[in-house]
């Protein structure tokens, strides 16, 4: 079976980005492929993380792919620093990416801001460690949003140039899974912004951790415009927001977009939604009780962790092994 590696940033504010444009999707990998997920804390500290925050959210992303309805039995659901072969993996790798590569990402400019002298080394080194993450697990299929494909295709980069340098074939050809509808969810307060934890706005996005009231609170502030709901996707050009509501409707109820159109076309934002927040608050409301459940007493969450990080390190040690091996070093 194809094995699947994917993760999420203990960063705080898990949001309905995150659970519609990955965690559910995770859930309806499990029949097809072995899953690996991680919730990568190491990634996390690539910028600055309270410890005490850093712990919490690390159990409550964990919470939110149990009660999502990840199989932890038969899958893996483990923290990423219980698995020290990652950090040294991710250490070959640095020897292995090009500086070139990296001056490339995208992402690093943007998290970086203006102020780039001042950001970690492991931030500008954040793609060769989810390089590592795939890798040491001979990862095949990685389902990623579009934001990370550039990432990804460093991965397929390293695996080659590790390849062709030692004249091995150990790493496969990386595969990204890349889902349809509505896998990128935007901001509630400028629909051209994707949801993010990281927007210092709370009302631009649906925590998992939100009750009923703040729900439907946040889509009733939701920014919209002055028309009606588009009738059809043709009507969607220079209307963000309405898409982006529309897109959550459809995800939600697992309907088309055009589906959506077609039924609420013609009506007032107001009404819409009114019946938006009633199929958020419903259909979130059995997982977010089960996160809020096993976030009362974490044992099981940390019993979960501890599991899979054991069974993650006997997946990832002899690939580590055999990876020192091409690269010489010297093991008793
Ligand atoms: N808005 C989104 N819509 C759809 N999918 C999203 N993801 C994130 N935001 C959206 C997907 O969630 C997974 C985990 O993401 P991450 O923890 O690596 O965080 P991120 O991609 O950096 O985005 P966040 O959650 O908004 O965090 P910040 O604010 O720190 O950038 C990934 O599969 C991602 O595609």
């Amino acid at each position: 079976m194809d094995r699947i590696f994917s993760g999420v940033q203990p960063t705080g504010n898990l949001h309905l980005g995150n659970y519609l444009g990955a965690i559910r999707n995770w859930v309806r990998l499990q029949n097809d492929y072995e899953c690996i997920f991680c919730v990568v804390d190491m990634h996390a500290i690539t910028q600055w993380q309270d410890p005490a925050e850093l712990t919490a959210n690390t159990r409550e992303v964990a919470a939110a792919m149990i009660a999502a309805g990840i199989d932890a039995k038969k899958h893996i659901i483990f923290n990423q620093s219980q698995v020290p072969a990652h950090a040294e993996l991710a250490w070959i790798f640095n020897c292995v990416a090009r500086m070139g590569w990296l001056n490339r990402m995208t992402q690093f400019k943007e998290k970086a801001g203006k102020n780039r002298e001042n950001a970690s080394v492991g931030l500008y080194a954040y793609p060769v460690l989810m390089a590592a993450d795939i890798l040491l697990y001979k990862g095949t299929h990685v389902p990623v949003g579009e934001d990370q494909k550039q990432h990804l295709e460093l991965a397929r980069d390293i695996a080659q140039k590790f390849n062709n340098d030692f004249k091995t074939d150990l790493f496969p050809v990386v595969e990204p899974l890349i889902f349809g509808a509505a896998t990128r969810v935007m901001s509630l307060k400028d629909g051209t912004k994707k949801m993010s934890k990281s927007d210092p706005s709370d009302l631009s996005r649906i925590n998992m951790t939100d009750d009923a009231d703040q729900i439907a609170k946040k889509i009733r502030k939701a920014k919209t415009d002055p028309e009606p709901l588009p009738e059809s996707t043709k009507e969607f050009n220079g209307r963000p927001e309405a898409a982006n509501l529309i897109g959550i409707y459809a995800a939600l109820s697992d309907s088309s977009v055009e589906d959506v159109c077609a039924r609420f076309g013609g009506e007032p934002f107001s009404t819409f939604k009114q019946h938006l927040a009633d199929l958020a608050v419903s259909s979130l409301a059995p997982m977010q009780e089960e996160m809020r459940r096993l976030m009362q007493d974490t044992s099981h969450v940390d019993a979960v962790l501890a599991d899979g990080a054991a069974r993650a390190r006997a997946v990832a040690e002899p690939i580590l092994g055999e990876i020192k091996d091409v690269v010489g070093f010297l093991s008793p």
